[in-house]
């Protein structure tokens, strides 16, 4: 499927203040991508699809995170974490999407990882910045984005977000953690 088709796809699953967002996520992983040269077409076939399921039924996540086999662990955090890795399922599923790289970037868009694709990363960065994303410090993060290496972008995005979870109290996910020690590690 194409932008279009994809993005209608996208208008009918959300309301239209997540549609935006999603077609910044879009853009904005087009422009990461040509700055690190990497496959636009991918970035953004994941930027549109990452939130497909942002608001799809909480007790069909649930068993789609049971009956595929997805991290149990997921079920004693946050529902909000579901909606990647039942993303990425989608994608497959419904949208065809064969790429495992790209199935990847969806499913760990929340979290991040340890070991990231560079794919990974920049739909970690591209949903962090988009231009209707409105937070503290989102400003530097975009500058950051004009100038800094992919690795470094991408430190201080994941630094950014634990940094905020720790702040509101919240737990934060295993994967969060282990992408921070190991960009953190590889950086040294
Ligand atoms: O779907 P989006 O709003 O575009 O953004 P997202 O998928 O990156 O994050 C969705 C929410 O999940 C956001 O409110 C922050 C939260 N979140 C991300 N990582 C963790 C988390 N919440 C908890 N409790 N623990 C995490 O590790
Ligand atoms: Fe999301
Ligand atoms: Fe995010
Ligand atoms: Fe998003």
């Amino acid at each position: 499927m194409g932008r279009n088709e994809l993005l209608a796809a996208m208008k009918d699953r959300m309301p239209e203040r997540r549609y935006i967002h999603t077609i910044g996520v879009a853009d904005t992983a087009i422009e990461l991508a040509t700055r690190f040269n990497l496959d636009t077409k991918k970035a953004e076939t994941a930027g549109i699809l990452h939130d497909s399921c942002k608001y799809a039924d909480r007790v069909w996540m649930k068993e789609v995170i049971k009956g595929e086999n997805m991290n149990p662990l997921l079920l004693e955090y946050h529902h909000e974490l579901w909606h990647g890795p039942v993303g990425a399922y989608v994608a497959q599923r419904e949208f065809h999407v064969e790429d495992e790289d790209l199935l990847n970037a969806i499913r760990y868009h929340t979290t991040g990882r340890a070991n990231m694709s560079d794919l990974e990363k920049i739909i970690y960065i591209a949903d962090m910045i988009e231009p209707n994303r409105q937070f503290s410090g989102v400003e530097e993060l975009r500058k950051a984005a004009q100038e800094l290496p992919l690795d470094e972008l991408m430190s201080k995005c994941i630094t950014h977000s634990i940094g905020f979870l720790i702040s509101k109290g919240q737990p934060v996910f295993p994967d969060s953690f282990q992408c921070y020690n190991d960009i953190l590690q590889k950086r040294r």
